[in-house]
């Protein structure tokens, strides 16, 4: 079992499927205009705040210019972006993690979509929590969610829903358009988990033991492994201090770690997605 990496995917498949990413075609155009009306090629999905408006931001390097003087509030709506690398570039939409707000983006993202390369579901080891205080209140109080490892014991369960539900629409568009072709489980916040990193791949991997894992097992088994490759990716999108109900939990990462996670993470999608065109 190992984290997934562009250096791992190049000698597994041979230099040439690494080449090919310098060869796409060049349709792309950065205006908004044309992001507004393209289909999206790959969907983003996951948790609220699990760091996916962040994540998308930073694949592009546009998230520097903003981050510093505002973090992103809550998606409410269907955000539409772009990813790239050099010439590598794809239209993304980024599916709001609160259910309320999904309905009309996951039916654009997926159904009749014939463009839908690929999903990336952001999770987080169960290190996230409601934006709002009301919210977080209650969890703690009425749910007896009062430290951080019984919030991630939840998280984590609820994950697995998550999961379930995305795995359907998946299904559906997989059955119709033989698409989206490849998943990208990006295991954000790592800092918050550096030394636990072994745990969390065994825990998000295919081949783990866990309720995960067999999710995502028993999914391959149904539509064949060949025709719906997983990788599992770390990810670190912003490194933020974790708070909940008086515990902080601090990034263990290494200085200039986090870009090189970020930088390895972009790489990486790149490369999967050459590899499945
Ligand atoms: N420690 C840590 N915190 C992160 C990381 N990425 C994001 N966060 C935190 O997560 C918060 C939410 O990030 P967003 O990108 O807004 O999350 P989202 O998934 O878009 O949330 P919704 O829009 O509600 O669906 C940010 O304010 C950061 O503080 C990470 O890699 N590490
Ligand atoms: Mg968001």
């Amino acid at each position: 079992m190992e984290w997934t990496t562009a250096a791992s995917l190049v000698i597994r498949l041979g230099k040439q499927g690494y080449d090919k990413r310098h060869s796409i075609q060049k349709y792309w155009t950065r205006t908004k205009a044309y992001l507004d009306v393209g289909r999206t090629q790959v969907v983003v999905t996951g948790h609220a705040n699990g760091g996916k408006s962040i994540l998308v931001a930073q694949m592009h390097g546009r998230a520097r210019d903003w981050i510093a003087e505002e973090l992103p509030r809550e998606s409410r709506m269907v955000e539409v972006d772009a990813i790239s690398l050099g010439e590598w570039a794809k239209l993304v939409r980024v599916l709001p993690g609160q259910t309320g707000y999904r309905t009309h983006g996951e039916i654009e993202a997926f159904e009749g979509n014939e463009e839908l390369e690929g999903v990336i579901h952001v999770v987080n080891f169960g290190y996230v929590h409601p934006r709002n205080p009301v919210v977080a209140e209650a969890l703690i109080k009425n749910d007896g969610l009062d430290t951080v490892e019984k919030l991630r014991a939840a998280n984590l369960d609820s994950e697995i829903q998550t999961l379930t539900a995305l795995l359907t629409d998946v299904r559906k568009a997989h059955v119709r358009h033989r698409r989206p072709k490849w998943l990208v489980i990006a295991v954000n916040k790592v800092d918050l988990f550096a030394d636990r990193r072994d745990e969390a791949l065994r825990f998000y991997h295919p081949s783990g033991q866990g309720a995960f894992s067999k999710v995502l097992r028993e999914f391959q088994n149904e539509v064949g492994q060949n025709n719906f490759p997983i990788y599992v990716l770390q990810a670190c999108a912003f490194e933020t201090a974790f708070n909940w109900n008086g515990a902080t939990i601090d990034s263990g990462l290494k200085k200039q770690e986090q870009v090189e996670i970020l930088r390895e993470f972009v790489e990486t999608v790149a490369v999967v997605s050459e590899m499945h065109k």
